[in-house]
């Protein structure tokens, strides 16, 4: 049985939707290493909830969201830093632990890493993002084997360290989805509004077809959203909120596609996994995760990337897929146990290897 202590990222409290994707997968693990007996604690900022985990809330100022800055841009902490707070309690708690696992992308996780005892497992949620952050992070790599656990391949390809990094893959609690064989006349898109997302390709690609975008998630940047209202007729699309899981999987489910439209090398893309579990074909841009996710022609189509017309072209393709095969797909290769393994093993050797650092 591990200890294992959670640190979240600090962009927001978990639940809120700030903090995208990395939100999902620090919820399952916990669920999951639960389940299989181990004790899991985590530490996130004040306004935090998980249901039946343990959670320490940490008051302060969140962090500026990593992909909102360029590259060159100085490392920066807002005054009173709830992750400059989440790490001193770390640091107070460090002891009574086996194992850190930090799911911020941020400097200060990666520069405290050679100062504590307690080994630290550093999970990766997003692609390279800056000069910064990819020198601390190569630092590391090199000092601590086995440090850093990523998503996909392509993800771990976009950082100097790609060889140092242990794949792990995502997953969701496949019962919490059901299964949809008739769909309504709708497209579906899900994740947090901004730039990085290519959402106006998404509604481009809707009015185009004909059939109405449904779109769920955060609206993280209000003028980025205000612009694509401007820019696109109000019948192509409909903004459906961010919901929890379930009801979401409830909307999602109904959709003939998921269209996924990112700009930058999308670490994995939860939302694909989401919509195969409820039988949903993913519509991508051929770009990151979803290139590893997506069985092109069996469970949706990988499409050139910023073409609009090659999403039109898919969605008028969907009858070739077969909604069955992208449940069998999350089934055989996104269920929570399979997740647990991965990660288990990882922990592990994290652990074991301890002595092994320089
Ligand atoms: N930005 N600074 C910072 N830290 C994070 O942990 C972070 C982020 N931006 C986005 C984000 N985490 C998550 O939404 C993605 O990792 C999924």
């Amino acid at each position: 049985m591990l200890k294992l202590l959670f640190l979240s990222t600090p962009v927001g409290p978990l639940g809120s939707g700030l903090g995208g994707g990395v939100e999902l997968t620090l919820y399952n693990l916990a669920e999951e290493m639960q389940r299989r007996g181990h004790q899991v604690r985590v530490v996130a900022p004040t306004g935090s909830v998980l249901n039946n985990i343990q959670i320490v809330e940490i008051p302060g100022n969140l962090q500026i969201p990593a992909q909102t800055q360029s590259r060159d841009v100085p490392i920066s902490l807002p005054s009173d830093s709830v992750l400059a707070n989440i790490w001193e309690y770390a640091h107070t708690v460090a002891q009574e632990y086996d194992l850190l696992v930090n799911f911020a992308f941020d400097w200060l996780p990666f520069y405290l890493t050679r100062f504590f005892t307690t080994p630290i497992a550093h999970f990766i949620s997003m692609g390279s993002l800056s000069d910064a952050l990819d020198l601390v992070m190569t630092r590391v790599a090199k000092a601590k084997q086995g440090t850093f656990g990523v998503y996909t391949r392509s993800q771990a390809e976009t950082f100097p360290f790609a060889d140092a990094c242990t794949i792990l893959g995502s997953a969701v609690d496949l019962s919490v989805y059901d299964f949809c064989a008739q769909p309504d006349d709708y497209l579906g898109w899900v994740g947090r509004i901004a730039p990085e997302k290519g959402l106006e390709d998404a509604v481009a690609a809707a009015v185009k077809t004909g059939i109405p975008l449904k779109i769920w998630g955060k609206i993280q940047d209000q003028q980025y959203w205000e612009k694509i209202n401007q820019d696109y007729p109000e019948g192509a699309r409909e903004y459906c909120g961010f919901l929890p899981t379930r009801e979401l999987q409830a909307q999602l489910r109904r959709c003939r596609a998921l269209l996924m439209t990112p700009r930058w090398v999308e670490a994995f893309g939860n939302v694909a996994i989401e919509a195969l579990a409820c039988g949903v074909p993913v519509i991508s841009y051929a770009r990151g995760g979803p290139t590893e996710i997506i069985r092109h022609g069996k469970t949706g189509f990988l499409v050139t990337p910023d073409s609009v017309d090659g999403l039109v072209e898919a969605i008028n393709n969907l009858d070739q897929i077969d909604r069955i095969s992208c449940r069998q797909q999350a089934e055989t290769e996104y269920s929570l146990p399979a997740l647990g393994d991965r990660f288990e093993k990882w922990f592990n050797s994290r652990i074991s290897r301890i002595c092994g650092d320089k």
